[in-house]
């Protein structure tokens, strides 16, 4: 299997199950790589509800809440964002004081795009559902940052608090 994001789920009475939580991310590491969870961070969206209609019948990484995620100015972070809610398309950006941080988008699917086709995004595609992609955000500077991933209305907030390293 190639390395890159990948997701599981289950095929059977789809909308229940998949509702109930029965899904995960699949990282494949290449040979040579090492895990490293402080440089990594996984957003998975799904749904908690069959007829999911507000902001609450979605579900990020199980949950609406989430934890403040925090980061080193300079340091790479890699992340993986994975839809596996039964409807709908989600993107995903990064803002600061409300304005865009490019992201550089290097992995669709689980394959690696080619150097010279990875790019600096302000909004990514919009993804379907069973569909995964790969980020790399390096802050420039200090700040807080917030991470969106959703669909149109409804939309994940992580907080990342971004410090120099002392
Ligand atoms: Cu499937």
């Amino acid at each position: 299997m190639r390395p890159g994001t990948f997701i599981y789920h289950s095929h059977l009475d789809d909308v229940h199950q998949l509702t109930g939580g029965l899904y995960g991310a699949l990282i494949v590491l290449g040979e040579d790589e090492t895990y490293k969870p402080e440089s990594e961070y996984i957003a998975i969206v799904g749904w908690n509800d069959p007829d999911a209609s507000s902001q609450e019948d979605w579900d990020y990484n199980g949950q609406m809440d989430q934890p403040t995620r925090y980061a080193v100015v300079g340091q790479t972070y890699r992340i993986r964002v994975i839809n596996i809610a039964p409807a709908g398309n989600v993107t995903t950006r990064m803002i600061k004081s409300d304005l865009p941080v490019p992201l550089l988008y290097v992995a669709k699917d689980g394959a690696e795009f080619p150097d010279h086709q990875k790019v600096d995004i302000e909004v990514s595609p919009r993804m379907g559902v069973g569909e995964t992609a790969d980020f790399v955000f390096t802050p420039t500077e200090s700040g807080t940052y917030e991470l969106l991933i959703g669909p149109g209305r409804f939309k994940w907030k992580q907080v990342w608090e971004v410090a120099v390293r002392d």
